[in-house]
Formats: structure tokens, sequence, C-alpha cells
């Protein structure tokens, strides 16, 4: 069959399908991209050719940033338990290296998406192109080298003889939840135009089928014999168990065996928040309940968590415990010391269940006794009469439910992961692997194409906002719904604070212009993030007490379109850190509070573990 290499790119992508337990997906639900020299004429012309509509295999959406486009793929790839995602198609130059930070973000998140930059002339017969940057130790280097380390199957495509290969290999990693992350195809313009005879098998229907790997009998039994040493254990679950829809394996493990469960930012929800087992958040933004557990544990069961320093306290929890680690990739199994149960978490949890043993009784009544107490604090931080972050928080969550919140950087992950109450395990959607500011619109954007049924509610902040707001457009242009809830406190409250807590005097965390001292000291700037929201096309509700919020809220949810809730919340926090977290402080400084922010970090620093 003779096609152009985009063109054999683009029928084989459409006829790609994933398949887990029985049901079958597509794996590339269709195209996210911005056109120019590299790929308009190549893969913008593949599209034309096949059809790129909403009624095609491969529909093709308008993004306004590259960045932001491996967002929407990465929201949608996590929605659908990484079972299907986007390709991302990115012209030569900037239009690539755009995509640098979604591909660490997707990488970093194990989410499968398929990055499809344009590449500089295979043939050289016109180099230096627009936009090339030489190297000149070798003309087989191009910006595109950068997205290698971030990818986990990276391909040049010199020459089409080499894409049958290169696109089987790309599926695969796609597929494998050990391997998956970003997968990047280099595209060379000139080889996306030429011609080539292709083998028709190249193009059938092919299923790739999505594995549960069972746990090896000997680690089994390895694992057994630790489960029944414990008499305090407590499972931190990540974000594999939501991977694997293993929420009813885990609630079931946890009630056979009295075992309360933690939770990571992407393993929240995996239990809902008034399980009699669900102990809430873990770590250095966790619940007390949670967090006084794990100095206490004698076995800590991570279920799919690889165990940043967010989920540790930077090696400051879990001081008294041995690991076992159940994970799909044997890196994350091998964590703190652990012994590996390498399998997906569903077969694995279901294994475990089988074993006669039960944590000790008052153990598992003093999880319950704790994470009622923390319940109550949620609800004294909920309840206010004054818009503060945390009663915002509230009014949303409570508004909230069959929906899903979305949310990345700034100060409310951690509020979200102490505080928030998810029903369900599809409720809570915070992106913390990578914290990107920006993901939230683009990235809600995904989450609502994942799951159109569901309400998303786009929690994002003023330096977020200001960072990539620009998505609206593309879901006003898909007629793509979300509620966006914008919280603008005029700049950095959480490196703000952290800032201050380091000694380094809140510099450049706050939207202030440059004042008559030469310092960011002057006054607000005049920033209308309202208007801006308007002029991107979706409607504004401007909220400035609980009862306006609550009220702009249900209407937002009975519109149809894009709307943006906007709030200036005033001063007041919710319960803070109950962890610690490892910042490192200056050892020397002139700064008064510097110094003493060095002797409290000193002084915190004791407490770190290594877990050998
Ligand atoms: C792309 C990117 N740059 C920098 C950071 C570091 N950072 C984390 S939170 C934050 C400020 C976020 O401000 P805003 O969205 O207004 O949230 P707030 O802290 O005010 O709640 C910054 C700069 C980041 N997470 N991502
Ligand atoms: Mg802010």
């Amino acid at each position: 069959m003779r096609l152009t290499t985009a063109q054999a790119l683009v029928r084989f992508l459409a006829n790609q399908w994933s398949e887990r337990d029985g049901a079958e997906h597509r794996l590339i639900a269709g195209v996210l991209g911005i056109f120019g020299h590299g790929n308009v004429a190549g893969i913008g012309q593949a599209l034309a050719e096949e059809g790129a509509g909403t009624g095609d295999p491969l529909p093709y959406y308008l993004a306004r940033n590259e960045q932001a486009m491996v967002h929407t793929a990465v929201g949608y790839a996590r929605t659908r338990r990484r079972l299907s995602t986007f390709a991302c198609t990115a012209s030569i130059g900037p239009g690539a290296t755009n995509l640098v930070t979604g591909a660490a973000l997707a990488t970093i998140n194990r989410l499968p998406v398929l990055l499809l930059p344009g590449d500089i002339f295979a043939t050289r017969a016109a180099g230096p192109v627009l936009q090339e940057l030489e190297d000149p130790r070798s003309y087989d280097v191009s910006v595109n080298d950068s997205l290698r380390p971030l990818s986990r199957f990276f391909d040049r495509i010199n020459r089409p003889e080499q894409l049958p290969s290169a696109l089987l290999a790309a599926m695969r990693v796609l597929t494998d939840p050990a391997e998956t992350g970003a997968v990047t195809l280099a595209l060379p313009q000139d080889v996306q135009a030429e011609a080539h005879d292709w083998p028709e098998e190249l193009f059938a229907r092919r299923v790739w089928h999505v594995p549960r790997p069972v746990p090896e009998p000997a680690a089994l039994a390895r694992a057994v014999e630790l489960l029944r040493e414990s008499r305090r254990p407590l499972i931190v679950a990540g974000g594999g168990v939501k991977y694997s829809e293993a929420w009813t394996e885990l609630a079931r493990f946890a009630e056979n065996h009295g075992v309360p469960v933690g939770e990571t930012q992407a393993g929240k929800g995996a239990l809902p928040y008034d399980h009699p087992r669900a102990v809430g958040a873990i770590g250095h933004t966790g619940t007390r309940a949670a967090d006084t557990l794990a100095r206490e544990a004698d076995l800590v069961i991570g279920v799919g968590t690889r165990y940043t320093d967010f989920t540790t306290a930077s090696r400051t929890l879990f001081g008294q415990a041995r690991f076992l680690n159940v994970n799909v990739t044997a890196f994350d199994a091998a964590k703190n010391s652990g012994l590996m149960l390498v399998a997906d978490a569903r077969a694995a949890l279901r294994a475990l269940d089988e074993v006669d043993w039960r944590a000790d009784a008052d153990w598992t009544r003093r999880a319950t006794t704790l994470a009622t107490a923390w319940q109550a604090e949620v609800g004294r931080a909920y309840a206010g009469t004054e818009l503060t972050q945390p009663v915002a928080l509230g009014i949303v969550n409570e508004l909230a439910a069959g929906g899903v919140v979305v949310n990345a950087a700034g100060s409310m992950p951690g509020d979200l992961h102490r505080l928030w109450r998810a029903s369900d395990p599809e409720q809570y959607h915070v992106e913390y692997g990578y914290s990107c500011m920006g993901y939230e619109i683009a990235g809600g954007l995904g989450v609502k194409l994942g799951a159109p049924e569901r309400e998303v509610i786009v929690l994002v902040g003023d330096g977020s906002y200001l960072m990539m707001a620009q998505e609206i457009a593309t879901a006003v242009q898909e007629g793509v719904k979300l509620v966006i809830v914008l919280v603008d406190n005029q700049g950095f409250a959480s490196i703000g604070n952290l800032s201050e807590s380091v000694g380094a005097r809140r510099l450049g965390t706050a939207y202030r212009a440059r004042g008559a001292g030469g310092e960011l000291d002057g006054a607000p700037l005049p920033l209308d993030l309202a208007v801006n929201a308007a002029s991107l096309g979706a409607d504004v509700l401007r909220a400035d007490t609980p009862e306006s919020l609550r009220a702009a809220l249900v209407k937002a949810k009975e519109s149809a379109r894009t709307t943006v809730v906007h709030v200036e919340p005033v001063p007041g926090d919710g319960p803070g850190a109950q962890a610690w977290w490892d910042v490192p402080v200056a050892e020397v400084s002139a700064l008064p509070e510097a110094r003493a922010a060095r002797a409290r970090y000193d002084e915190a620093k004791r407490d770190q573990r290594s877990y050998l």
C-alpha cells in the first residue's frame, strides 16, 4: 500500500486497541496538535486525508500550547486508567521543546502519552532549517533529543522503513503498566511526506493486552511471613491502586485484616473518606491520623506508590516499620529496602487476602478513633462564615458529588490532600507527581474528555492560571464544559509561606509592582483575571462570601458552558502540616530569621532515617 510515512502512521494509530479484563478501548483516542512547518505537510496532510472529525477514528483537536496538550492527554489517560490516551503532534523546534515539561510530567506520573514532534531534515538537504539548533559536534542531534531522557521509548524515524518497528515498540511501551510514560517518535519533516510501499498487515486491527501480573509464589510466601509477624500494619495506597482499579480488593483486604489505609495524592479516594478503615492522606500533607499511625506502624504495605518525599515526610515517617511493597514495577517495589511483591495491585491484594492473619484489634480501633477525630477537624475547617480557602474548598467538596476535582500546584494540593472528602475513586484528580503549575485547566480538559458524564471542577490558583489559562479557548472551541474555580490571592501563597519558613523573606512571591525603593514591594498589580477569563470565551461569576460561592457553583453546574468562578479568599488556614518536608536552609546567613530557620532545620533533620 503506497502511502506517505505520516499517512501510514495515522492509519496505524487508528487501528490500535487496548484490552484489559475483557473490555477493549481505542488506544489512541485522537490527536492534539499545533501545526507548523515541521508537521503540517506530513501529519497535518495525513489527518486531513484520513478524516479528523469527531466521527472519525482519530479526531483532531487544536490546542493552544504544546505543553498544555500533553497535560490534556495525561488528564485523559489518568481518567481512562491508562487504557487510552492521545497522540500529540508538534512542529519542529519550539513546538517540539514545548512538549518537554509535559513529557516529564507524564513519565513521572507513569501515564501514557504519544508525542510526535516534527524534526529536521533526515536528508539534510536544506539545513539548517528554520528553528534548527545546530550542534557543531554532530549533525545527528536536534532539540528533540531533549525528550530522550524524559521518554520511556524514543525513536527518530530517519527512513520510512523504520516506522513499523518503532510503532510496535511505542504501542508496547504505552500499554505496559510497568514501563508506560511518555513515548516519543521524532519525525523528520521530509520523511513524513515521503512515500513508501507498506505491507497491508501494518494496518490490521491490533489489540494490546494490558496484563495483570500475579505475584511470584516465592515472593508471595515471603510477604505472607512478613504479614504474620506484623501487629501494627498500615497500608499506603498510591496511584497504582487506581490505575489497577483495585479499590474493591483494597477495601476487602483492609476490612478482612483490620488494616488502616493511608493515601498518597495519586491514591486519594481509593477508599471513600468514611470507610471504616480509611485514615486519609499520609505524609507531609497528611492527616494527623495517618501520620500518627505511620510513626508507630511495624509494617508499611505500600500498594502502587513510589514513596516520594511528600509521602515519607522526607523519610521521617515510618521510623519503626519494615516495608512490603506491592508494585507492578520492580524499581518502585524495591524502595526503602522493602520486600518486593512485583505484581498488579488487584492481583496482589487478592492473593494477600487469602492469608489467615489480622492486625491487633487495639491498633485497628485506635486507627478508627484517630480518623474520627480528624474528620471532626475537617468539619471545623470547612465551617466558617468567612470565605477562607478551606471554607471555599468545603463548599466545592459539598457540591462535587459525582464529579471530579482537578488541581496540581500551589497551596491547594496540601489542603485538598488533608481535607477533601472523596466519596468515590474517580473524584480526586490532583497531579502531584510533577505538581506542575499550569496543569489544572489543560489537564481538566483531558479529564472531561475522558469522563464527559462527570462535572469537572478545576481548582486553579492565580499563579497557575497566569502560567497557563489559554486552554479555556480550547474547551470553548470543543464545547467541553469545565467549571473552573480560580482562587486569586495575588501571588504564591504556598511559596510565600515556604519562603518565610526558610528565611527567604517572601522575596518575589506576591504580585506587586516594583516599589520606590527598588524592591518588588510596590502596589498590588492591577490584574483582573476574571476579565481575562471572559476574554477567552468563558462565562464568569465572582464570589466573595460562602453564600455567593455556593450560589455561583450551583449556577455553574446548571450551565452548559465553561464557567470560571473567581474567588478572592480572605486569609485563614486550616490544619497545617502534620509531618516534615526536607527543604534545605542556608547554613550560614546574616539574616536572623534564616539562622533561626536553619536551627529548626537541623533539629528536624535528626529524625531522618535511611530505610536501609
Ligand atoms: C511550572 C512550575 N513552576 C514553579 C513551581 C513552583 N511553585 C509551586 S507552587 C507555586 C506558586 C503557585 O501559585 P498559585 O497558583 O497562585 O497558588 P497559591 O500558592 O497562591 O495557592 C510555585 C511557583 C511549580 N510547581 N511549577
Ligand atoms: Mg496564588
